[in-house]
This record gives structure tokens, C-alpha cells and sequence, in this order.
């Protein structure tokens, strides 16, 4: 018997050297190793054996199906190698083959109009100043001329964080606290672009949106300068045929106040569904700064005059690009941002 077993380990040894494949190395495995393979066979065989000779033929076998498995691994590891040896040598890559096209992102429409608003009034001598979002009633309401029961104060337009804190519901806080940094020098004369925050939501109103709001204050201005002002700003950036109009308006912190139009960009002013059939749309509000607001500030009403004005971005990019749904630009789709 050890007899047999030592030929069967010698024929073994030559069987796994001379395979070539791992599928063939399988094969011997299952024909020595298997569940009816030789060595199998020969370790069942033992209990026909008597005592003394299974003790010793059981030792000879184990070790030689301990060894099989440990050449057999050894064999299958020195196969892989080889095989990946030799596809790595056949295996051709053109590294001078263009790469696949990289998405490109883009800036979004109303970081697009808002950067246009910047550059137009940046070209007439105005400066960007910028502040906090979440604000202090003073700066919101009180120092422009919104006094405790003002109705613009209400709950249901503003966002209160507590009694004394909101998040800002326009712009206008940051001119206010410039207008504190600088006085009494002269001339002011800035825009504010940032988010503003209002308890609204539906197809028209979004509870965040951008505003751009100006201030000029200086010696003698007037609403002359007012106008000229934001005509040329209407002709830059809805084209230079644009015909602008102004009606009275209120707000708290001007006096006197306007409503600015411009003729209908979609119909030129004949009339059609985007403008009413007036052949007018409004895109801003404005008005020479309340003296109350300017002594808030820290000037002399006596002394200077200002005006300002404030604009919604959304409605001059939705005019501008032709956009009919003020929720698209917060949706973050691609096949929208894609447009422009
Ligand atoms: C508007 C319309 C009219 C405005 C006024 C001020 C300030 F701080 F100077 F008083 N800032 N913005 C203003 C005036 C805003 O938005 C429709």
C-alpha cells in the first residue's frame, strides 16, 4: 500500500507540473482529489485495513492529499501569472485616442442677468455692497421707515426667526447700514444684488428670490438723475429702442415713489397676453429716498438728497429669456439650466 501511494504522489507531481490551463488543473484536481477521485478512493479503502497497517497507510495518505492540495494551489497561482503575462504582451492601447467629452457646467439664468445688472451699473460709477440675509428688525423695518404695526411687518409676509430677527424680505437693510458706514461723505452711490425672503409660494411668487436695489445720495440729486439713470439701464439691457414710463407709486421709504414700465419686450407695445394687452410691463419700483430714511442713516436731509430703486431678478430674467413659469429657475433641471 505506502508502495502505491508513493507512485500515485510521484505520477502526481509530473500530472500538475505538465498542466497548462486552469481548467485542466480543475480536472486533475477532481479526478485525485473529488468526491470519487483516487486519493478519495484510497482514504475510504483504510477500513478494510487492519490496525497496525491503516495506522500507518492513513498517515501516508493524509499527507500525500495534504500535499496534492498545496502543489495544486501553488500550480494554479504560477497559471494565472502566466496568463495575465501573456495578455498584458498582446494586449494593444491606443493612448493616443481622444477621451471621452467631459460635462461642462454652466451659470445658472439668474447668475447670468445678475452679472449683467452688475456690469451695466458698475459702467455708470456704482460700487456692490452686500450683507447678511438673516437681519435685525431695526435694519428690515425700522430704520426704513416701517414702524411697528406696519402692515409690510405682518406674519404672514416675513420670516421671523424670533421677535427681533428675520430673514431680510428686501435688500434695502444693507443700504441702510452702508449708508452708516459712510456718512456724511458723499456721493453713495451703490446697487445691492442678494437673496431676499418672503412667505409666499405659488406660480408667480417664490418664497426666495434675487433682488437688485440701488441707492445715490449726494448733493442736489434729483429725480431727474432717477430717471436718466434707469432709462439707460432699460435700454442696456432690454435693447436701445425700449421705451420706458413712470407712474406714481407708494413705499415707505421713499416720497416721492415710482412704478417704472417698459414697452412690452414680446410685443413691442401692441398688446398681447404677456403684458395684459397694455403694451406696458413693470420691472421696478423706485423713488427719492425718504428724508426720515436719510436721517436714519446718519445724513442731513437738509443738507443731501438720494434716490433708489429695487428690481425682482426672476421677473427681468423671465422677460429677458422668454420664461414663463418663475418655479423653473429652482428646479435644477438640466434640460432648462442647459438653455443659456
Ligand atoms: C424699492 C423701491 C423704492 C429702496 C429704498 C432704499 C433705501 F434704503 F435707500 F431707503 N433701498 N431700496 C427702494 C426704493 C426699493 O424696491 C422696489
Amino acid at each position: 500500500m505506502l508502495e502505491k501511494i508513493r507512485v500515485i504522489a510521484n505520477s502526481c507531481k509530473d500530472n500538475i507540473a505538465r498542466t497548462s490551463s486552469l481548467e485542466e488543473l480543475n480536472e486533475f484536481r477532481v479526478r485525485t482529489l473529488g468526491r470519487k477521485g483516487e486519493i478519495t478512493r484510497l482514504l475510504r479503502g483504510l477500513k478494510e485495513l487492519n490496525a497496525e497497517e491503516r495506522l500507518a497507510v492513513g498517515k501516508a495518505a493524509n499527507e500525500l492529499k495534504e500535499n496534492l492540495e498545496k502543489m495544486i494551489a501553488l500550480r494554479n497561482e504560477e497559471i494565472s501569472i502566466q496568463q495575465m503575462e501573456i495578455q498584458l504582451l498582446n494586449e494593444k492601447i491606443d493612448v493616443t485616442l481622444p477621451g471621452l467629452p467631459g460635462q461642462r457646467g454652466g451659470k445658472h439664468p439668474l447668475t447670468l442677468i445678475s452679472e449683467e445688472i452688475r456690469d451695466i451699473f458698475c459702467g455708470m460709477g456704482f460700487s456692490i455692497a452686500e450683507g447678511p440675509e438673516i437681519e435685525s428688525d431695526y435694519y428690515n423695518f425700522e430704520a426704513l421707515n416701517m414702524w411697528r404695526d406696519h402692515p409690510a411687518r405682518d406674519m404672514q409676509d416675513t420670516f421671523y426667526i424670533n421677535d427681533d430677527i428675520v430673514l431680510r424680505t428686501h435688500t434695502s437693510p444693507v443700504q441702510v447700514r452702508t449708508m452708516e458706514k459712510m456718512a456724511p461723505q458723499t456721493p453713495v452711490k451703490i446697487i445691492v444684488p442678494g437673496k431676499v425672503y418672503r412667505k409666499d409660494d405659488d406660480a408667480t411668487h417664490s418664497p426666495m428670490f434675487t433682488q437688485v436695489e440701488g441707492l445715490v445720495i449726494d448733493k442736489a440729486i434729483t429725480f431727474g438723475n432717477l430717471k436718466g439713470t434707469l432709462i439707460m439701464f432699460a435700454q442696456k439691457i432690454f435693447g436701445e429702442d425700449v421705451r420706458v414710463r413712470y407712474r406714481p407709486s407708494f413705499f415707505p421709504f421713499t416720497e416721492p415713489s415710482a412704478e417704472m414700465d417698459i414697452s412690452c419686450v414680446m410685443c413691442k407695445g401692441a398688446g398681447c397676453r404677456v403684458c395684459s394687452h397694455t403694451g406696458w410691463l413693470e420691472i421696478l419700483g423706485a423713488g427719492m429716498v425718504n428724508p426720515r430714511v436719510l436721517k436714519y442713516g446718519g445724513y442731513d436731509p437738509e443738507a443731501v438728497s438720494g434716490f433708489a430703486f429695487g428690481m425682482g431678478v426672476e421677473r427681468i430674467a423671465m422677460l429677458k429669456y422668454g420664461i414663463n413659469d418663475l418655479r423653473l429657475f429652482f428646479d435644477n433641471d438640466k434640460r432648462f439650466l442647459q438653455q443659456f
